[in-house]
């Protein structure tokens, strides 16, 4: 694995190497917020585990996700665990949506008020995990030479943590300073006085340009799809508000459960259709200034703005509106404006300033589907006959999400099939916990589960406490989901997705960001009630679709 902490291409530091096998009840893989909490979970179970994770502190997407900017697009107070009344009450979060060094402070808490750390080990990198089924036990290796075995194995690898470098011929050759937003250094980056280029306009992307342009002498985005983009209507929490949000906690927590992606959001108004065009407007621009929520209660304004193309339409043009409004240059609002596909069929961003941005002087956009890049030299880029001279490069160009975390890792199962191997046509998983084939491992927040379209924090707790009672179910038995099991799981997943707008745009979602990846919708996009019922129901009625073996059948 490599990491650009520096600036440069370095490889990860090793650690020292063991020479013995700890045996364990569980190992768990990364020390985000899903591995902090299972590791909780499972010692209140009275079970031995440990948490392993490649960098050198808890938080993982927020341990690494440092660029200037980087901040949730979930309301902070619901982007935080629910499983302890009295963490709730004495971490007080400062602003609406909170920026990453204080999601962070957060995980850091929470490993050292649980006293997680000393089940930790960090700078270790999982190379493999194979199933050993002689012995019903996953055998878990790190890079740096250790090994452990456990009955269950538990990733809590997290969904966009495989960080992508673009494909662009030559972009080696550069030479200045090169940071991806995903791993960025644990230093400070100063680009005063400098030439700077980022390329990419996703969500980081557009995170990050406005707090650098502030910066650098001169800022040139290298953009290749337009984005919608609206304002997250960010701000710093009164204390009424504080105080507020303390006394409602116990009734949030309940209700996120019941909403279709895990956040509380302003209520929508019903089809878009029931109303006449002044009323849609009315409302989209009460969403749009933070009157009525802001950030993506935007995409909530009406019910069907996901599901039909029809009422979508106007959502977009609205955007579209604004850009235009915004943006001085009438060329430079035109090659931001996203023509081709709808509003939040690629992740809907929420900036602060995005569009502004681009009325600065010292701001170039580079549209590289009118000008693609000709040539990457040692000191810059060049694009049709324009050379744009560097110091430092970023590359806000996202995650092979999804999966791209778990492929990382050499995982073998019965018959030591890979799974990268059965993941070959992409991803199935059934409930988005369990692949077939691959026994006792579990995966929290995999793909087949509402995971990114969900307010991923109460949906790691939801996997980690049904994982939690399964154990507390199975007594050491193995258990390994059915192929039946998972091929129906696997087509009610694309059926939803397709019920969707999100399957009309190359995305993430559907992994056409990375070349060669099957494009198949990852997450499930029937809503977390209907979910989390379906996973309660397999669990009551003895875990249906999963097979359970006392360990004797197993070898
Ligand atoms: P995203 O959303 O995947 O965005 C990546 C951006 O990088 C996007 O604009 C891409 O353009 C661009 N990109 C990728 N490869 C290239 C090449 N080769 N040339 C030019 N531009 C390129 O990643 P983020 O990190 O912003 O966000 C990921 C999620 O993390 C986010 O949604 C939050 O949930 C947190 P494209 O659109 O593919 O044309």
């Amino acid at each position: 694995m490599t990491n650009m902490n520096s600036g440069k291409l370095t490889l990860h530091k090793e650690a020292g190497q063991a020479d013995s096998v700890r045996e364990l009840d569980v190992v768990i893989v990364g020390a985000g917020f899903a591995g902090l909490y299972m590791l909780h979970r499972l010692r209140l179970s009275r079970r031995t585990a440990i948490v392993i994770d490649r960098g050198s502190d808890v938080g993982g997407t927020w341990y690494w996700n440092r660029y200037p900017g980087a901040r949730c697009d979930v309301e902070s107070y619901q982007y935080s665990y629910g499983f302890s009344p009295d963490l709730d009450q004495e971490w007080t979060w400062t602003e609406r949506f909170a920026p990453q060094t204080e999601i962070l402070s957060y995980a850091q808490h929470v490993a050292d008020r649980f006293d997680l750390r000393r089940d930790i080990l960090f700078d270790r990198t999982v190379e493999s995990a194979v199933f050993d089924e002689a012995d019903d036990a996953w055998v878990v290796t790190t890079h740096q030479g250790e090994v452990f075995r456990a009955r269950y194995c538990i990733m809590a690898t997290g969904n966009l943590s495989d960080v992508k470098l673009p494909d662009i011929d030559g972009i080696g050759n550069f030479a200045g300073e090169s940071y991806h937003t995903g791993a960025w250094p644990h230093h400070a980056v100063d680009f005063a006085g400098k030439r700077v280029g980022v390329i990419g306009t996703g969500s980081s992307g557009i995170q990050c340009i406005p707090e650098v342009a502030r910066q650098a002498e001169h800022l040139t985005v290298f953009q290749r799809t337009a984005n919608y983009s609206v304002p997250a209507c960010n701000r710093v929490l009164a204390d009424e508000e504080i105080a507020a949000i303390k006394a409602d906690y116990p009734n949030m927590r309940a209700l996120v459960h019941r909403t279709r992606t895990g956040t509380i959001l302003p209520r929508s108004r019903g089809p878009l259709g029931n109303f006449d065009t002044a009323e849609v407007e009315r409302e989209f621009e009460a969403r749009w200034d933070g009157k009525k929520g802001g950030g993506s209660s935007f995409i909530a304004a009406f019910d069907d703005l996901l599901t039909s193309l029809e009422s979508n339409a106007p959502a977009a043009e609205f955007v579209r509106g604004k850009i235009a409004s915004i943006v001085n240059d009438p060329q430079v609002a035109e090659d931001l404006t996203p023509q081709d596909y709808p509003l939040g069929a690629k992740r809907l961003v929420c900036d602060t300033g995005y569009f502004d941005t681009y009325n600065r002087p010292n701001v170039t956009l580079v549209n590289l589907r009118r000008t693609p890049i000709t040539r990457v030299d040692a000191d810059g880029i060049e694009t049709g006959d324009v050379f744009h001279s560097l110091d430092a490069l970023i590359y806000a160009t996202g995650y092979d999400a999804g999966t791209g975390a778990l492929n990382r890792i050499d995982i073998r199962g019965v018959g030591g099939r890979s799974l990268r191997d059965k993941w070959r046509e992409g991803p199935k998983c059934y409930l988005g916990l369990m692949v077939a084939g691959f026994p006792n491992l579990f995966i929290i927040t995999g793909p087949g589960s509402p995971s990114v379209l969900s307010n991923v924090l109460p949906s790691i707790e939801f996997h980690v406490e049904w994982i939690d009672r399964c154990l507390s179910d199975l007594e050491g038995r193995r258990i390994e989901a059915t192929e039946a099991a998972e091929e129906d799981w696997a087509e009610h997943v694309r059926q939803c997705a397709e019920q969707t707008i999100m399957t009309k745009a190359d995305n993430w979602y559907l992994g056409a960001n990375i070349p060669g990846k099957p494009r198949v919708f990852f997450a499930y996009a029937g809503g977390v009630p209907s979910y989390e019922k379906k996973c309660n129901e397999v669990a009551r009625d003895g875990y249906q679709g999963f097979r359970i073996l006392e360990k004797e059948a197993c070898a």
